[in-house]
């Protein structure tokens, strides 16, 4: 038994946890901790961020890219204010993720003092939970229980509450260990009534999706899908779950499905859905499905309970892993060389998928379709790739395979300014990969202030900014509702070039295709941070779609 400050607790168990890093931006509300991670140094790194929304947002993109639960310190008010959208994207993707928040000290609560904010009225409903260290003796307990809500069940995002007075003080500490990850049985009973399910369809079709996959998960996946000749299709911006040059892979569902794979889900007799929480956004609003006639041919699988069955019904619902259900399942394959009886409608399928990869046209010097087919070309597979929201990703998600998992961290949120501090965080995690952050020219400059963090840590990743003078998607939806009236849509740009450079950054601007791949190269080549404009014609609004000239 030692003593140490209640701060001092908090970050020996952010290293029980086995946390290498934290995301902050200071604030005199929890400068103890601040002291703490001093100690700390050498074993936990402190990333120094501009902005709390990319400190939240990179805590966020650690986690979905490592399993393990992301960190962010944030003061309290306006800090916090600034980070809920980190912990909206968590929530939504189901992502572990703690954010401490520096607090007001308790005798000075429902005063109306300096930045006071209630957390747990706060974050009632965009947080999992919300926890506070009332107590100094229960730190270590507390931030414990935070793990633990974070990581089981639905994982989501935790915010934990630091009272100033508190992490000053005292605190005895004992040795307590880190709780086993709780063991999740499959049964073999639940197996031979998927193996009855499959045995008996025509036309199956595998769903994944959710959070919480690790890479032999996916690796099992994709042979117990190899084995069985099924076809594969996976949740939104969670294309990396399988690889997307294989044969059996089908598509992705979420904004942009093309029709023929919304008739194949309508179609399929039995849906195999491992871990994807049948969501809003990849059943297109709850329409590619209906409730009442789904039932019979689902079988969905999910690591909680209270996601089962929640939307649509499942005849037959399972609490487990999926990659534990893959693998009981790859082991109940039919033997080798053995031809599916769905074989040709999983040939239908891989086609469509691969029809709607090929380029298209565009009326603009620089097709976008090209470029991130090329970009692909030239990184190979293990390149981890960011983006966030707007017309742009329709783009690369539908021209970029992912065939290597992790490589791919989206939000699923659809939240803007996302690219640029998940890059950053990808490139922190993954130091060995290349790293690739897309954003609109919209979303970009929402988070432009970390280049400063990227070049601060002297990061080797390239931004490629696709700049078409304009919130490209809801001038899309404006165009389609009320054509030519055009409002609040229109962007008067800064020169990106010059911009990435002030920040200290290499930069290229490319207006015509052919000017993609040199740029990529020099870029690559660059030792430091490097961003690449885009240059695209606001006419290309999505892929195969052209606004009319005005
Ligand atoms: C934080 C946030 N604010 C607003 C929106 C609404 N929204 C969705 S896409 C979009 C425009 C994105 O513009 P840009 O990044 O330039 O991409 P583009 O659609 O032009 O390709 C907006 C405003 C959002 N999704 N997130
Ligand atoms: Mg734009």
């Amino acid at each position: 038994m030692s003593r140490t400050r209640v701060a001092d607790a908090i970050v020996e168990r952010l290293r029980a946890h086995g946390m290498e890093r934290v995301f902050t931006v200071a604030g005199e509300s929890y400068l103890d901790v601040l002291d703490a991670l001093y100690v700390e140094a050498s074993r936990i790194q402190v990333v120094t961020c501009r902005h709390e929304a990319a400190a939240a947002n990179m805590a966020e993109a650690s986690a979905k890219l490592t399993g393990r639960p992301g960190c962010a310190f944030v003061t309290r008010g306006p800090g916090l204010a600034h980070a809920s959208i980190g912990v909206h994207t968590a929530q939504q993707d189901a992502t572990p993720m703690l954010l401490f928040v520096g607090e007001i000290s308790r005798e000075d609560r429902f005063r109306r003092a300096f930045q006071e904010v209630d957390l747990a009225q706060t974050f009632g409903d965009l947080a999992k939970g919300v926890v506070r260290i009332e107590v100094g003796e229960r730190a270590g307990e507390i931030v414990d229980r935070a793990f633990q809500l974070a990581t089981t069940g639905r994982p989501g995002p935790v915010v934990i509450g630091l009272p100033e007075d508190v992490l000053g003080e005292p605190y005895e500490s004992v040795s307590v260990p880190v709780g086993g990850t709780p063991a999740q049985g499959v049964s073999s009973e639940a197996i031979a009534a998927i193996v009855t399910r499959l045995r008996g369809a025509v036309r199956p079709l595998v769903w994944l999706g959710g959070s919480g996959w690790s890479v032999d998960d996916v690796a099992v996946v994709q042979r117990f899908a190899e084995a069985w000749q099924l076809p594969v299709v996976t949740g939104f911006r969670r294309k990396d779950l399988f690889a997307n040059g294989h044969a059996c892979y089908a598509g992705e569902l979420g904004f942009g499905t093309f029709p023929a794979l919304q008739q194949r889900l309508r179609e399929a007799d039995l849906l195999l859905v491992l871990g994807a929480p049948l969501g809003d956004v990849e059943t297109g609003g709850y329409q590619w499905l209906d409730r009442g006639g789904t039932a019979a041919r689902l079988v969905h699988v999910h690591v909680d309970a209270g996601t089962l069955s929640a939307l649509y019904p499942a005849s037959l619902a399972l609490v487990a892993r999926p990659g534990a259900v893959a693998a009981a399942l790859f082991a109940a394959a039919p033997s080798p060389g053995q031809a599916a009886p769905w074989q040709a409608w999983t040939r239908a399928a891989r086609a469509d998928q691969e029809a709607f990869m090929q380029p298209v046209e565009v009326s603009g010097a620089v097709n976008l379709s090209l470029v991130f087919r090329q970009l692909r070309e030239r990184l190979g597979a293990q390149a981890l790739i960011a983006n966030g929201a707007g017309n742009y990703a329709a783009w690369l998600h539908r021209f970029y395979a992912h065939d290597a998992y992790p490589s791919q961290v989206a939000p699923g949120s659809g939240a803007m300014g996302y690219a640029v501090p998940a890059a950053i965080a990808a490139k922190l995690c993954f130091p060995e990969r290349e790293v690739v952050g897309v954003a609109g020219d919209g979303c970009f400059l929402m988070a432009v202030q970390e280049l400063a963090t990227a070049a601060a840590l002297g990061l080797r990743l390239v931004y490629l900014v696709v700049n078409n003078g304009s919130y490209g998607t809801i001038r899309m939806h404006q165009e389609s509702r009320f054509p030519g009236r055009r409002m609040a849509t229109d962007l008067a740009n800064p020169d990106f070039v010059a911009l990435g450079r002030a920040f200290g950054l290499a930069a290229w601007r490319v207006e015509a295709t052919a000017e993609f791949v040199p740029a990529l190269r020099a870029a690559r080549a660059h030792a430091g941070p490097a961003l690449i404009e885009l240059v695209t014609s606001i006419r290309d609004i999505s892929p195969g779609k052209l606004l009319p000239a005005q």
